[in-house]
């Protein structure tokens, strides 16, 4: 078989945001597009005799991407390449799959909670041997790449029928096509008390999971269904679809409306969660109630120990600095360390490989632990199903319980969306201008005890990440962040993130968005919103 070297240039704006390259589907369908970001993730990592992981989240464009991406890495002269049935594979199997196997790292084609299609978007993402996302400085050393590449190396050869499990070869190139779900389904197993749960559904424990006809849908069906027992039909929206059935699998109250509606109506289940486009994110909801990531973290933090993975106790605890402080209570409860990261899986993974931090969290519904180097949303869900099942509780008694003892973060973050680049950094740039002259001032009736932009020293390796978010911290514990999304594909959106401390034990019963009208009074006056993007009111409130 010919390997051909095709003559490319570089293309611009092909940087890596919070995770990976998101880009609308056409323009990675766009001529030399994706090539040459592949080639550019080999030219830096290398691919020579190498053993790379390879799946997606199954949207528009997944097949056919994998067939390029494999044909490169044969090219390239890649030994063998991993891949889920039919290109599938969950960000948290992916990760799975590259640490078991001891690879060289691995390749997710996702665009992850942004939805999928041929109109929609579409991206891709290098993780490293350990199988977390590549660090700052190697996706910007592929940025850098991708501004001088010149050529591309790519194998001329037909597709290899993914649907197969078994070896295949491509060129000189292994293909071994794997079940996407049994190595992660016994990864769990390792994990959590199957047998308590199973015993909790067989008491007649409804569950209602929403996989939003993302890449959950067969480990959810296989996991929860066929191994533990839940009633069939519990997880709906169960088949992955190339454009995820004109859904937005981004599992918050405003997308996954559907299961907010089954869950705080009569008849409810007594539990309920949702997954995102790539299988890393998860909500939780119980009968009546909804759980803030934030606290999600820090219950499960708290209660870690009842799942026999995680009976000896956690090292420490990593949350991203706009998630709220609920888990830093647990973590001084426990007397073990925690840590504040900037935004971004990528971030948490020194900390795991140096076992300073047993579990991590993102406001943005990731929760996850040691046992990936990914937030993971099905794991996050049979953690919650493991506690219940120990305990015997309601969600909402766990929660009531929860407040009583640590106090409760009011949080809440707002979303303004699609709003025109240059508004959005004018914002900011104006913004941070003014956080010198903050200290002191009585704003809504809160002194301001600090502002800043977020500078995070990695305490493994020392690298360093200035302007991470905005923060401005006020004498009472309350606080708001203002940073930009790095996952976005059309303009900028404006992220604003709020959180307000009840000691308790009065005032823990609070509507989250009249707790922190004060916060978000003041968020507008400081950063004037309005004024630079002509929004009042945001397009998503989580
Ligand atoms: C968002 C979230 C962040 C998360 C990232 C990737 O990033 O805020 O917490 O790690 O998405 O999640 P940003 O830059 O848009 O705020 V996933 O599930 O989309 O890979
Ligand atoms: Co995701």
């Amino acid at each position: 078989m010919t390997i051909h070297s095709v003559q490319t240039a570089p293309i611009a704006g092909q940087k890596p945001g919070t995770s990976g390259l998101r880009k609308k589907t056409p323009v990675f369908m766009g001529r030399h597009y994706l090539e040459n970001y592949v080639q550019s993730i080999f030219d830096v990592v290398g691919a020579d005799g190498k053993t790379f992981v390879l799946g997606g989240d199954g949207r528009y464009f997944n097949d056919r991407a994998a067939q390029v991406i494999l044909r490169m890495a044969a090219a390239n002269g890649a030994a063998r390449v991993i891949v889920g049935q039919g290109a599938i594979l969950s960000t948290p199997a992916a990760s799975h799959l590259i640490r078991a196997n001891k690879t060289d790292g691995g390749i997710i084609m996702s665009a992850s909670h942004n939805p999928g299609g041929p109109d929609e978007d579409f991206g891709v993402k290098f993780n490293m041997p350990n199988g977390g996302p590549a660090p700052e400085a190697v996706t910007e050393a592929m940025f850098e790449r991708t501004k001088v590449i010149s050529e591309y190396r790519i194998l001329e050869a037909q597709d290899v029928d993914l649907s197969v499990i078994g070896s295949h070869r491509l060129g000189g190139m292994v293909v071994d096509v794997v079940d996407p779900v049994a190595d992660y389904a016994a990864l769990m197993e390792t994990l959590f008390d199957f047998g308590a749960i199973r015993a909790m559904f067989a008491g007649g424990f409804r569950m209602r999971m929403d996989a939003m006809c993302a890449v959950t849908g067969p480990y959810a069906v296989e996991i929860l269904e066929n191994r533990l027992g839940a009633a069939k039909g519990t997880v709906v929206n169960r088949v992955p679809l190339p454009d995820f059935g004109g859904m937005h699998p981004d599992p918050n109250p405003t997308w996954a409306h559907a299961l907010m509606a089954e869950m705080m109506g009569d008849d409810a289940p007594d539990f309920g969660a949702a997954s995102d486009g790539d299988g890393d994110r998860n909500m939780v909801v119980g009968r009546g109630i909804y759980v803030s990531p934030s606290d999600s973290l820090a219950v499960l933090a708290a209660n870690a120990h009842l799942a026999p993975g995680y009976a000896k106790g956690l090292a420490g605890v990593a949350r991203s600095m706009p998630t709220s402080a609920a888990v830093d209570r647990v973590a001084q409860a426990l007397g073990i360390a925690a840590y504040e990261t900037p935004t971004g899986w990528k971030f948490f993974g020194n900390l795991l490989d140096a076992g300073r931090a047993t579990l991590c969290g993102e406001e943005s519904f990731g929760t996850g632990s040691d046992h990936v180097r990914e937030k993971d949303g099905l794991w996050a869900v049979l953690l919650w199903l493991n506690i219940l099942a120990v305990r015997k509780e309601s969600v909402a008694d766990i929660l009531a319980a929860h407040w009583a003892r640590f106090g409760r973060n009011y949080y809440s973050r707002h979303d303004f969306e699609a709003i025109d680049s240059a508004k959005a950094d004018a914002m900011m740039a104006a913004l941070r201008g003014a956080l010198a002259g903050l200290a002191g001032q009585v704003i809504e009736g809160m002194t301001v005890a600090g502002a800043d932009d977020f500078a995070y020293t990695d305490p493994v390796d020392a690298s360093v990440s200035a302007k991470q978010g905005v923060r401005v911290m006020f004498a009472d514990g309350s606080r708001f962040v203002l940073r930009l999304s790095g996952t976005g594909t059309e303009g900028a959106t404006l992220r604003l993130y709020l959180e307000r401390y009840a000691a308790g034990p009065e005032g823990l019963d609070l509507d989250p968005q009249a707790a922190l009208a004060p916060v978000i009074r003041a968020a507008h006056a400081v950063a004037r919103i309005s004024e630079f993007t002509g929004r009042d009111a945001p397009d998503v409130v989580t």
